[in-house]
């Protein structure tokens, strides 16, 4: 597809040239401005107001040096940033990642995407994502440690419970969170909900943990149910061995699926009797070793050097559960070829365009992430709602409320998605629906 509305063209040619060569932000952007042109057919008054032109630009972006001394007692330098995407529905809201791909494009993609993710939450949060060129792995706790800290020293100064909240994402779980969490509270003299995705027994809320694969089995569930089907005795392939593929993987297991490979960025393994997921959390959760760990423990299952041949198992749902572009139009093809009936992100933008035209093309049902993974950011939402009234809910009250949620980011993205004529494209449909809310704020709120 390309854009063929000449205003579309024009806004994506500008953005183009603003950020030359940041191919993630550009690729992120061209796929929502894609789905616009229905939106400015009908709807005037947003173009007219500039909102288009306005929600690609980020609201503001900072980088900063970070710097830590390594066991060795050697000075390392690594690169923060933090965009500050849309503000418009509530306070920046999105995870830092620790990657050494991580750069100025992938925070900006990532910004970008969550604005729109944000709003279908149906919570009030704007749209923010940071992160460092730093890599955790091999690193011990105490350079993790002074890292965080010297990364929150900087950070402090631009965030805050009711402007910008950070969560976690790749190379950040609780451990991350609690050592910048003790730096700004530290920093502030302040114990505040400044970040989400805390411990339990400071702050943080019960199934936050869980809450993104969770909610991207419960978004894969009301799609396979508009179809009259069910997880029930399907083959289910999840890329990535995190956060996100982890309980993605324990909730699919639970709703009657078979887990039969997981990956990490070394290679994958294929366990034709169904995951041990115990085995799984023990290397990953507990000992952060290599998925490969897993054949020696579990008979039966094999290891195959390489992460990208996960997409040669034959499933009937994929679930693509670790980082940006790690399924490409070719490796979709075989996906189509072997059967797969469904495809849901838990990574952001996993799937290239090449591939997300292969699966719609194919008509396979296709789970976009800004709606499918959306289940973390909006249990963060709860966790910010939680600490502001000094109150924890249960698990099932969160899990309760996540179901909820998942349940009406289906409901509005398939509905917006036939408002605009593209029935059952839930790419489009979410990011129409995501939008709408957005620039129904920004026009309310001036020209700013
Ligand atoms: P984790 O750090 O817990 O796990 C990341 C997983 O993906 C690991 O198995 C990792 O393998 C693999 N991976 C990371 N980078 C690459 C790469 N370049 N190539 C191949 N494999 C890679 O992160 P999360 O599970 O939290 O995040 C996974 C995805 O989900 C990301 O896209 C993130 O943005 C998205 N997401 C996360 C949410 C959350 O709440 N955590 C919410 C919504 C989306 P290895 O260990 O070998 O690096
Ligand atoms: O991509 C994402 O939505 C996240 N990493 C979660 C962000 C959050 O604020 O919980």
């Amino acid at each position: 597809m390309a854009i063929k509305n000449a205003y579309l063209a024009d806004v994506y040619a500008q953005v183009e040239a603003r950020n030359a060569g940041e191919k993630e932000f550009l690729q992120a952007v061209y796929e929502v401005l894609e789905s616009f042109e229905p939106v400015v057919e009908k709807r005037e008054d947003i173009v007219k107001a500039g909102i288009i032109e306005r929600i690609v630009e980020p609201e503001r972006f900072v980088q900063f040096r970070v710097a830590w001394v390594d066991d060795a007692g050697k000075v390392q330098v690594n690169r923060g940033f933090r965009v500050q995407y849309n503000s418009a529905i509530g306070p920046y809201k999105g995870g830092i990642r620790l990657h050494p791909s991580v750069n100025a494009s992938v925070i900006k993609f990532l910004g970008f995407e969550q604005c729109f993710k944000n709003s279908l939450t149906t919570l009030p949060m704007g749209g923010g994502k940071g992160g460092a060129d730093f890599d955790p792995k091999g690193k011990s706790d105490g350079e993790i440690m002074r890292f965080c800290q010297s990364f929150m020293t900087e950070l402090s100064k631009y965030i805050g419970p009711d402007t910008d909240v950070p969560a976690g994402d790749i190379g950040v779980g609780a451990r991350e969170i609690g050592y910048m969490f003790g730096q700004y509270k530290r920093l502030r003299n302040e114990f505040t909900g400044v970040l989400t995705g805390k411990g339990l027994t400071y702050g943080g809320s019960l199934a936050r943990k869980e809450a993104t694969g969770f909610g991207l089995c419960y978004f894969t569930k009301e799609m396979l149910a508009a179809k009259g089907d069910s997880f029930e005795g399907k083959n289910v392939v999840i890329s990535g061995s995190g956060n996100v593929a982890i309980y993605a993987a324990q909730k699919a297991t639970e709703f009657g699926a078979k887990v039969v490979a997981m990956s990490d960025s070394n290679g994958y393994i294929y366990d034709p009797n169904g995951v041990n997921l115990d085995v799984i959390k023990q290397i990953k959760e507990v000992e952060r070793a290599r998925i490969k760990e897993y054949v020696a423990r579990v008979e039966g299952a094999t290891y195959t050097e390489g992460c990208r041949g996960i997409w040669s198992v034959k499933c009937d749902i994929a679930l693509p559960c670790a980082t940006q572009n790690e399924l490409n139009g070719d490796e979709a093809k075989t996906l189509i070829a072997n059967g797969v009936k469904l495809v849901a992100e838990g990574a952001n933008m996993p799937s290239t365009p090449e591939a997300v035209a292969a699966f719609q093309g194919a008509g396979v049902l296709f789970g976009p992430a800004k709606a499918a993974n959306a289940g973390g950011v909006a249990t963060s939402g709860l966790e910010m709602s939680q600490n502001s009234m000094r109150y924890s809910w249960s698990f099932e009250e969160v899990d309760a409320k996540l179901q909820g949620i998942m349940k009406s980011i289906y409901k509005a993205a398939s509905e917006a998605a036939k408002e605009y004529g593209c029935e059952d494209n839930l790419v489009a449909g979410a990011n129409i629906a995501g939008f709408l809310k957005i620039a129904e704020a920004m026009m309310a709120q001036g020209v700013m």
